[in-house]
C-alpha cells in the first residue's frame, strides 16, 4: 500500500513556557508574554502557508485566574495589543478570527475587542485563528451536558438519540465542521501534560511536545513537527492496512 501524507487541518498549539523563557532572561514575567504574543503572528503566518485550516491556540485557562492581580491584569490587555498591532496583517491574510471560551465575565475592554476582532473577520475566508481564551474542557463538556439535557427535557431529543455526534455538535468547535478535531497538538515548553484542552476533541489527535519555550518556538520548528506528522500512521482506532 502507498503511503500517503496525512493532511493537516486542524493544528493546536499550547503556547508554554512564556513565563520561564522571561525569568532566564532576569526580566519579569510579562516580557516573556509580550515575546509569546508576537509569535502569535509569526506562527499564524507560518500555518497559513502550510494550508492549515484551523490554527487553535491556548492562551489562558480558567484556572489561570489565580496568578496575581498584575499579570492578569497584562494577560487581559493582550488581545487589545494583539489586535492594535496585528489587525492590519490579519486582514491582508484573510485571516478569521475565533474565540473560544467563557466570555461572560472579561473586563469589558477585552470582551469588546475579542467581539470586534470577529465581527471585522467574519467574512474572511482564509485561515482561521481560533483563540482558546478563558477556556476549560471540562466545563465546556459541562455546558454539552447541560444544553443537550434541556432538549431532552423540552422533549426535543430522546435520550437514546444521544450519540458521540449529539455531544461533539454542542462543543465550542462544533462550527468548524469537519475541521472540528486537531489532527495535530503540539505542546512548548517540556511539559507533557493537556491541562484541561480540549479533551473530547482529542481522542484520536497525534500529540507532540517540543523543549523550547514559546517565544523561541519557530516557524522552522513547526516546519518539522508538522513533516513529522504527514508520515505518522494514524489509525482513528483501527487496525493498520498493512498490518491486516
Ligand atoms: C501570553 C503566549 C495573544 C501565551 C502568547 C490573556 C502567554 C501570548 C492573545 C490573544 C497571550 C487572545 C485572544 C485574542 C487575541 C489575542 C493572548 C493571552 C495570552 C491570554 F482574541 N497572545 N496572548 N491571550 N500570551
Amino acid at each position: 500500500m502507498g503511503k500517503e501524507k496525512n493532511q493537516l487541518n486542524h493544528l493546536a498549539i499550547i503556547m508554554d513556557g512564556n513565563g520561564r523563557w522571561a525569568r532566564k532572561r532576569h526580566k519579569p514575567r510579562v516580557f516573556g508574554h509580550k515575546e509569546g504574543m508576537n509569535n502569535v503572528e509569526r506562527i499564524t503566518l507560518a500555518a497559513d502557508k502550510l494550508g492549515i485550516k484551523v490554527l487553535t491556540l491556548y492562551a489562558f485557562s480558567t484556572e489561570n485566574w489565580a496568578r496575581p492581580k498584575e499579570e492578569v491584569a497584562y494577560l487581559m490587555n493582550l488581545p487589545v495589543k494583539f489586535f492594535d498591532k496585528f489587525m492590519p496583517t490579519l486582514m491582508k491574510n484573510n485571516v478569521k478570527v475565533n474565540i473560544m471560551g467563557y466570555l461572560d465575565h472579561l473586563p469589558k475592554a477585552t470582551y469588546d475587542v475579542v467581539k470586534k476582532a470577529m465581527s471585522e473577520t467574519a467574512q474572511n475566508t482564509g485561515l482561521v485563528l481560533n483563540f482558546a481564551f478563558n477556556y476549560g474542557s471540562r466545563k465546556e463538556i459541562v455546558s454539552a451536558a447541560q444544553e443537550i439535557s434541556k432538549l431532552v427535557k423540552e422533549g426535543k431529543l430522546e435520550i437514546d438519540q444521544i450519540t458521540e455526534n449529539t455531544i461533539s455538535n454542542h462543543l465550542m468547535t462544533a462550527k468548524f465542521g469537519e475541521y472540528q478535531d486537531p489532527d495535530l497538538l503540539i505542546r512548548t515548553s517540556g511539559e507533557q501534560r493537556i491541562s484541561n484542552f480540549l479533551l473530547w476533541q482529542i481522542a484520536y489527535s497525534e500529540l507532540a511536545f517540543s523543549e523550547k519555550a514559546w517565544p523561541d518556538f519557530t516557524e522552522d520548528d513547526l516546519n518539522q513537527f508538522v513533516e513529522n506528522y504527514q508520515t505518522r500512521n494514524r489509525r482513528f482506532g483501527k487496525v493498520n492496512e498493512s498490518d491486516s
